[in-house]
């Protein structure tokens, strides 16, 4: 059993990076980003709801995304193991994932940290925005308050994770495959 969680700001490659781990280990991924977007897409009253938050460049409230979560790990109870993207967000939520895990005897293995610069996010995240239709994509100050949001109340759980030992600095700059490479190396080591 091997439970990741791969960490960073917004547009760090969490999701990119995602695709090649789910292929090397034969994990789950769990995306509460695209959790949420289905929700919006189907116009659950969550969805709704996650939508209002979104727009803005917030963080949808942890009561929802931990519901979304625990439902998951609900439907999948025979998995290998887990990735996390883009979740936990917040103390509140790295404390509720600990407790479901520790009902399953299966704690996090590693929360690998994608560091990648500013202005490079900003870059990345823009121009995702030209094609994929999400909004929070488009506006450059919605961007850059997604990263103020990620510092505030998101990078605190790397001390929350240096604590248990879990926490992995990777290098998010460069070719995909480059940090590819590195993060396999990490896993590889667990
Ligand atoms: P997410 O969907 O998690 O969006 P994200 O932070 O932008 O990361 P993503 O994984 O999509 O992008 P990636 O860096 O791979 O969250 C969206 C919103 O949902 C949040 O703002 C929040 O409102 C809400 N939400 C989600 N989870 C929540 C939670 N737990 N609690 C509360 N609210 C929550 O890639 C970005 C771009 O960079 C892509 O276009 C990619 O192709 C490109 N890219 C990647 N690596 C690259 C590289 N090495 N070089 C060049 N480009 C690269």
């Amino acid at each position: 059993m091997l439970n990741l969680i791969l960490f960073g700001p917004p547009g760090a490659g969490k999701g990119t990076q995602a695709e090649f781990l789910i292929k090397s280990f034969g994990l789950i991924h769990l995306s509460t980003g695209d959790l949420l977007r289905g929700e919006i897409a189907a116009e659950t009253p969550l969805g709704l709801e996650a939508k209002k938050f979104m727009d803005k460049g917030e963080l949808v409230p942890d009561e929802v995304v931990i519901g979304m979560i625990n439902n998951k790990l609900a439907q999948n109870t025979e998995a290998n193991g887990f990735i996390f993207d883009g979740f936990p967000r917040t103390v509140a939520q790295a404390k509720a994932l600990d407790q479901l895990l520790e009902e399953k005897q299966t704690p996090i293995n590693g929360m690998l940290c994608l560091e990648v610069d500013k202005q490079e996010l900003i870059d990345r995240l823009l121009n995702r925005g030209k094609t994929s239709g999400r909004s929070d994509d488009q506006d450059q100050s919605i961007i850059e308050n997604r990263i103020t949001v990620y510092h505030e109340k998101t990078s605190p759980l790397k001390e929350y994770y240096a604590a248990q030992d879990k926490h992995f600095d990777i290098n998010g700059m460069g070719t995909i495959d480059e940090i590819a490479a590195r993060l396999q190396k990490t896993v590889s080591s667990f």
